[in-house]
Parts: C-alpha cells; structure tokens; sequence
C-alpha cells in the first residue's frame, strides 16, 4: 500500500515493513535539496507511525545513491556547504540512527559520496552483486561527512577506515561482506526478496526490545565499560517490564512462537 509519495522519495507500507526508496533513478539517486527535505519527512513519518516496525532504505534503477547532486552545487543560490551539511545531511543520519526500528540498507547498485553515508546510517545491509561502496567525497575535493567519519571506523576499525576514506576506492560486493559492513551479497534480482525476509523477521520480534537494543549499541560507542553495563541494567529493567517480555515467556513454556505487540 503506497503510504506517501513525492516526486523523489517513495514511501511503501506493507505487513509492518516501510519501504523507502530513493527515487531519482537518471542522476543515479543523486540528493537535491527537495529530496534530503523528503528522506527526512520520510524517517520521521515511519518513526511515528506505529504500524511500522521495521525499515528497508534502497534506490530506485541501477544505483542506491550517488551523494551530493554535484550539478545542484553549480547552481548560483546554492547554500554553502557547512550550511548544507548542518541543516539537510546531519539531520537524516540522526533522524536514522535514532530510529526506533532497525533499518536494513537494500543496497542494489553504487553508494557514492553522502550515499555511502546513508548505507552506513542504516543498522543492516544488504548488497547486490555489482554494488559497490566509495567514499567519493575526496575525488570532488571534499571531506567525507554525513557521519562516515564517526560510522566508519566504529563499524571497520580505524585502519581500515582510514584506507577507505583517503584512498576512495569503489569496495565491491563481496569486500563489503568481508570487512563487516555487509551481512550478505545476494544477486540483483534477489535483493529486495531478501531484505523483505529480512524486515519480516525483525518486524515479528519485540519492537521495543529492538529499539531499545538499538539504543543500547548506539549509546555504547561512546562508552567505557562500567557505564555500558550500567546501561544495559537500566535498558533491561525497561523491557523486562514489558507486555512483550511476558508473552515471550509465556510462548517459549508453552512451546509456540510468540506474538509481540509491542506494549
Ligand atoms: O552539499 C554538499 O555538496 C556537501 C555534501 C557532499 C556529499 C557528497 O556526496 S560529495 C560526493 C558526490 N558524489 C560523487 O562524487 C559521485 C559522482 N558520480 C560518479 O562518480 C559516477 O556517476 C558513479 C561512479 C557514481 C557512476 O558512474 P557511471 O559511469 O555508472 O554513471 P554516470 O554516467 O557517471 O552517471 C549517470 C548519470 O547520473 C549522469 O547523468 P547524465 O550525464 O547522463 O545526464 C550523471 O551526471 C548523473 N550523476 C551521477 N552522479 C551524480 C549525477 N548527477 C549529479 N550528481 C551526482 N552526484
């Protein structure tokens, strides 16, 4: 059921899994003004909506996302940059990681520049075959931002990280894979099946012991030990009050799956 549409981002709702796709397929997905304006509205309306426990973000055509609209930045009335990134980019990427739903990145073909960012804002991905992941930022003379200079390393590890971001290559499908920024690659036409199986299994477990274990692991990159521990008693304490967690006990004595609400 299309829940929200505009020109450049589609938003689809069915069985508990919103999908939202970036849908400027001749720029490959390129980010205008209007369209980071969109992205966030759409965040922001599934973070809402109730009905939705689970997020696949993926681009319309042959690319997930090409970043920056690099011909947008000619036009005379452009913002300057650190105005742009402040007030359109920043707020998406805090918009995704404070989510209360898990996002599965469906990456189906290139995330370039601000569009690697956005796969690294997502909790989870998946990738085609033939998609690849560069920081392009530098071959344009620009530093990478969007939060890959925060994600990245977490995510690979300072070396790794430090190897992407300066060199830029193009990392292939399976290098994804392999350095842990992907869960799996999948072949093209398998991918939005795939992030659908996906979605469908985080949408029927306990929408609030996955919100708050993403909270828990999005508070733990900035912690020490004591205080992630202290964390996690104070999270637990939450969801173990939770009618989820009753019926999850409930379910497992009496040997049957259990039905979360989500209360
Ligand atoms: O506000 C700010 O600027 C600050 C934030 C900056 C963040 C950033 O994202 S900076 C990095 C921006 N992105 C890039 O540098 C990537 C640019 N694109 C490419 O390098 C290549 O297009 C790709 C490697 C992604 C794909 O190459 P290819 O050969 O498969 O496709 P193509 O022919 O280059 O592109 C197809 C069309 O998409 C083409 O349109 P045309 O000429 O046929 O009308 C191309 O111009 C357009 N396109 C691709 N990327 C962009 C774009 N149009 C505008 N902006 C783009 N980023």
């Amino acid at each position: 059921m299309p829940a929200a549409t505009s020109p450049t981002v589609r938003v689809e709702i069915a069985d508990a899994v919103a999908t939202i796709t970036l849908d400027r397929p001749d720029a490959l997905n390129a980010l205008t003004v209007p369209m980071k304006r969109e992205l966030l509205a759409a965040f922001r309306a599934v973070g809402r909506n109730q009905a939705v426990r689970a997020v696949i973000l993926t681009g319309a055509g042959r690319a997930f996302c090409a970043g920056q609209d690099l011909k947008e930045r000619l036009e005379p009335d452009a913002a300057p940059l650190g105005v742009e990134v402040r007030e359109r980019y920043n707020p998406i990427v805090q918009a995704m990681r404070g989510l209360p739903k898990p996002i599965i990145g469906a990456i189906n073909g290139v995330a370039a520049g601000a569009g690697a960012s956005l796969a690294l804002a997502c909790d989870l991905r998946l990738v085609a075959e033939g998609a690849t992941l560069a920081l392009a930022f530098g071959r344009v003379g620009l530093v990478p931002d969007s939060g890959a200079t925060w994600l990245l390393p977490r995510l690979v590890g300072a070396s790794k990280a430090a190897e992407i971001a300066l060199l830029g290559d193009a990392l292939p499908a399976g290098e994804l894979v392999r350095v842990g920024l992907a869960v799996k690659v999948v072949p093209a036409d398998a991918l939005h099946g795939e992030a659908k199986a996906m979605a469908a299994r985080l949408a029927a477990g306990a929408p609030r012991a996955l919100a708050l274990t993403k909270q828990a692991l999005n508070a733990a990159w900035d912690r020490g030990l004591e205080a992630a521990l202290d964390y996690e008693a104070h999270l637990q304490d939450l969801a173990g009050r939770s009618a989820d967690h009753a019926e999850g006990l409930e379910a497992f004595m009496a040997k049957r799956p259990p039905r979360f609400t989500g209360e």
